[in-house]
């Protein structure tokens, strides 16, 4: 029998390297301050890093614009730095995930330079062009970041495709050269030790413009599985691919067990949940729990033998899960809790992204010359031009900017939260006096050894990791309960998603099971306080 990949039994962290900590004081963060701090990432307990690009970048998507795929930003360190950040991470167990963006690269990289000098440059077929007149684009598509998604060349007489910004134009996955060329380089990462990979917007790189198909192109699978045979499969890697158009359907070929694609994929039906439908994720509506609860069932029957789930609330793209679907203010810490609770209870690999592990919130900065997010700017801008009252679009920003995800990370309650000595290159959340890794770590009820102790439990357990999934009390408006089964053990993974006392009936049959981790002091009564949750198990 073939031994169980250490990617089911890992939990991974997510470091976002411009906010994790300087070490030069030029307020970002950089590739010597993630070394400084592998010792506290060793105390959380975590078993991999995956960190967002730290390639040569201009930086205008934060690094997800790449311009050399083989060297490292200068504003992160050096090769050497990695080489380093490679090594001490072994010695203490935790492997690295490298963020790869393979559906489009900066306009800055050679390729593209190359591309739009001529149409018989050997690397104009890099890149998805097509004929045209200044004026009249190829189609109405939009790019994700908003404008249209075709970029006039004029030496050219050409447009360029490029589905986020103009400074981000899209690769040509047909091209089998463009494949080759990302294969080596793959290849040449995996050399240098590197434990797995996180695929940017992976399900978006067979796309047809023609057809205006973006995502789950027809020629997707092939891609992938071309891609993982060339490259991943020649090691133990972790793979995950980042996927906003996938379903329960397609995941099964994405985490197919087989391992012809990756190990897993982030999906994302339960993170559009409080928007409108059809419409933006700046459209708000309140978190509809009981949908909620059932999709996130769904993905975890679904799956169950045939795939593989990650489990993640946070990540460099979303709000704060606290301030989102808990309580930032006065319930803070209980929520926070109870919102690692359902999610760690689960089947799957759990990402934990940096400060969720201290209940860090979102920010209200009061002026738009405070953030830095490309995405935020051309919202503001649209907006305002479609007539959008301001207060409405303030309120997206704090709902939904990515910036709130963004700020530094809080370290201590000295300046700038010990992130930087420097002036930092986006704002500190002001609550970083109260909020931050030392006073976390000082208080043994704090979220912080909450999250360090559901890490450990996934490793005690094996229930945890192969446990059969089933929902409890489905149309429950406030509980989110659940159990978990394999031959040794039931386990009930039990919680209040509101900020009232709720009766649950359920927890007389579990008043005598062993507790493995409660946010709550002492037994459990007749009803669930705020944001209440248990983890019991019967062996
Ligand atoms: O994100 C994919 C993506 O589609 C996002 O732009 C998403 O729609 C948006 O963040 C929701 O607000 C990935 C990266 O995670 C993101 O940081 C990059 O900006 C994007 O790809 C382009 O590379
Ligand atoms: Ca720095």
């Amino acid at each position: 029998e073939k031994k169980q990949p250490w990617w089911k039994t890992a939990v991974v962290y997510q470091i976002y390297p411009k906010s994790f900590q300087d070490s030069n004081g030029d307020g970002i963060g950089d590739i010597q301050g993630i070394i400084s701090r592998l010792d506290y990432l060793r105390e959380l307990g975590v078993d991999a890093l995956w960190i967002s690009p730290m390639y040569c970048s201009p930086q205008d998507d934060n690094g997800y614009d790449i311009s050399d795929y083989r060297n490292i930003d200068p504003m992160f360190g050096t090769m050497e730095d990695m080489e380093e950040l490679i090594r001490e991470s072994q010695k203490r167990d935790i492997r690295i995930v490298m963020d790869l963006v393979l559906n489009h690269t900066s306009d800055e990289h050679i390729w593209f330079q190359e591309a739009k000098k001529s149409k018989d440059n050997p690397y104009h077929d890099y890149y998805v062009w097509r004929d045209g007149k200044e004026g009249e684009l190829p189609n109405d598509m939009r790019a994700v970041f908003g404008g249209p998604a075709w970029e006039w060349v004029p030496q050219l007489g050409q447009y360029y495709f490029h589905q986020f910004s103009v400074k981000q134009p899209d690769l040509n996955w047909e091209n089998p050269k463009v494949r080759r060329e990302i294969y080596d380089m793959i290849l040449w990462w995996m050399e240098k030790g590197i434990g797995g990979f996180r695929l940017d917007v992976i399900d978006q790189i067979a796309k047809e413009p023609d057809k205006k198909i973006t995502n789950n192109g027809p020629r997707l699978h092939d891609f992938l599985r071309e891609l993982s045979k060339e490259t991943f499969q020649k090691g133990e890697l972790l793979t995950v691919g980042e996927a906003w158009g996938a379903n329960t359907q397609n995941a099964k070929l994405y985490s197919n067990p087989d391992g012809s694609e990756f190990s897993m994929v982030f999906q994302f039906e339960h993170m559009v949940m409080d928007q409108q439908e059809g419409k933006d994720k700046w459209d708000l509506v309140p978190l509809p729990f009981v949908k909620l609860k059932k999709n996130l069932a769904k993905w975890q029957t679904q799956l169950y033998g045939c795939g593989w789930n990650s489990l993640f609330w946070d990540n460099h793209d979303l709000p704060r899960i606290v301030s989102r679907w808990g309580d930032d203010g006065e319930c803070r810490e209980m929520s926070a809790k109870m919102l690692a609770t359902v999610l760690h209870g689960m089947q799957g690999t759990p990402y934990i992204y940096q400060g969720e592990e201290l209940g860090m919130t979102n920010v209200r900065f009061e002026d738009i010359s405070q953030y830095r997010d490309i995405e935020i700017f051309n919202m503001y801008k649209e907006r305002m031009q479609q007539g959008y009252s301001k207060s409405e679009i303030w309120e997206s920003i704090y709902a939904k900017g990515r910036d709130n995800a963004r700020t530094p990370m809080q370290w201590n309650g000295s300046t700038h939260g010990g992130f930087t000595e420097g002036t930092p290159w986006i704002g500190v959340n002001p609550n970083y006096r109260q909020i931050n890794a030392k006073a976390e770590r000082e208080n043994p009820n704090s979220v912080y050894h909450y999250y360090r102790r559901l890490i450990q439990l996934r490793k005690e357990y094996p229930v945890f990791v192969e446990g059969k999934f089933e929902l409890l009390l489905e149309e429950d408006e406030q509980i989110f309960a659940y159990t978990r089964t394999n031959e040794s053990c039931e386990m009930l993974v039990c919680a209040n998603f509101s900020g009232q006392n709720v009766n649950c009936e359920l927890l007389s049959e579990w008043r005598q099971a062993k507790q493995l981790i409660h946010n709550v002091q002492g037994k459990l009564g007749e009803e669930l306080k705020p944001y209440e949750a248990v983890i019991c198990i019967r062996e």
